[in-house]
């Protein structure tokens, strides 16, 4: 895999590389549409092992924020960054780590608002602070600075409540005695594994990070290795970690009734989530199940919404999966082609009607 045949394979609107030859590190961010608005999404921290599988990750992010922003009726386009570390470099002290920051904060200047970005994998709420203090297009600074603060605790909330409702679908029931292995314990993960051993979840977790399973041990979870998330018998496997999950290799073996967790692009194609449906594993697509951080995000610093009426808001997305499971059911399709279907439908009728007021 190439750059060049990454980008010309992709159907977004542009890409931003930028390579700091005094670090090592690229810059991307990568802008899919603004067709309903600026483009958003957070910025992803991460040891990449080229710059092509960084180019990669920040295109298909960004194209699943577009999914995202059009199925929770939010008037914005997709967008994401990614900061790729090279492979084996230890992680940036706190003056490279700031230069980081700066280099990106001019990067999204250069950008005039095309795109706005906000927390993700490897970034949070302080990081935004530190953008914020150079440029305006951010997202999720803290609410001393005057952000909406982190995204994480409505990702999570919303997350689990996707879980409770791929539960009730699949025929489990609910969560409590049942088994949910949680792979990736940071910001979100972590919330949503206390939320689900508060339901009365038998919880299994992992994390490349030992002192984050640590943590997780003191809510009674059984610490699972990285490397056995995928074959480690569970009721609802729950990923929250960096995604590319599930490819359709392990899709044919996975020991679960169903999968769904926070992590953006959980499945590496399309094609992947037929190879669940067939195998009758329910999979809630994670655009979805995971938009309650974008719509707290916007609904606060764009929109204007009060918290009750994010709240309201992001209530919706249980009744969203429900009918997205339904339009998969009656039509024998995956519920993933159900929901890009949904949400294309929503993109094109906003398109149409003007509904949505563009940032
Ligand atoms: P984070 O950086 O706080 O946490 C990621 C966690 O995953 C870390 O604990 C890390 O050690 C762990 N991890 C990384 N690779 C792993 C692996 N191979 N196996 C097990 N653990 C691994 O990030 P976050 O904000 O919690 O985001 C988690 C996921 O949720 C990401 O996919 C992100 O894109 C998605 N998401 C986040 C938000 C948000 O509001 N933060 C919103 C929507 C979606
Ligand atoms: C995501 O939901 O995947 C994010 O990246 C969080 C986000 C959402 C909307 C704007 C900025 C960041």
């Amino acid at each position: 895999m190439d750059i060049d045949s990454v980008l010309s394979s992709w159907d977004g609107e542009n890409c931003l590389l930028h390579h700091d030859a005094q670090s090592g590190v690229w810059f991307v961010i990568a802008i899919h549409s603004t067709r309903s608005g600026a483009a958003a999404g957070g910025t992803r921290v991460m040891h990449y092992a080229s710059a092509a599988d960084a180019v990669a990750d920040a295109t298909s992010l960004a194209s699943a924020m577009t999914l995202k922003m059009g199925v929770a009726d939010l008037p914005m386009g997709g967008g994401k960054s990614v900061i790729a570390l090279p492979p084996g470099a230890a992680r940036p002290d706190s003056a490279a780590w700031s230069r980081l920051m700066e280099i990106h904060a001019g990067n999204l200047e250069r950008l005039s608002g095309q795109y706005w970005t906000g927390p993700d994998v490897g970034t949070t709420s302080a990081d935004m602070d530190s953008l914020g203090s150079r440029t305006r297009y951010v997202f999720g600074r803290s609410l001393a600075a005057g952000g909406a603060g982190s995204s994480a605790g409505e990702t999570a909330s919303r997350g689990l409540e996707a879980v409770l409702a791929t539960a009730a679908e699949a025929g489990l029931g609910g969560v409590r005695g049942r088994t949910l292995l949680v792979q990736g314990l940071g910001a979100v993960g972590f919330r949503v594994a206390g939320l689900a051993a508060n339901a009365g979840a038998r919880l299994l977790v992992a994390d490349v990070d030992p002192q984050r399973c640590v943590d997780a041990a003191r809510l009674g979870a059984r610490v699972v290795g990285v490397d056995e998330v995928t074959i480690t018998g569970c009721d609802i496997l729950v990923p929250c970690a960096t995604g590319g999950l599930v490819d359709a290799r392990v899709a044919r073996e996975l020991p679960c009734a169903a999968v769904a967790g926070a992590a953006n692009n959980v499945l590496t194609s399309l094609e992947v989530a037929d190879v669940l449906r067939d195998r009758g594993i329910l999979y809630a697509p994670d655009f979805v199940a995971n938009c309650g951080g974008a719509i707290h995000l916007v609904g606060r610093e764009v929109l204007d919404w009060s918290p009750e009426k994010v709240r309201d808001r992001t209530e919706q997305i249980r009744s969203t999966l429900s009918e997205i499971f339904a339009s998969a059911r009656s039509r024998g399709i995956s519920t993933e082609s159900a929901a890009r279907e949904l949400a294309r439908e929503k993109l094109e009728s906003a398109a149409r009607s003007g509904t949505r007021e563009a940032v």
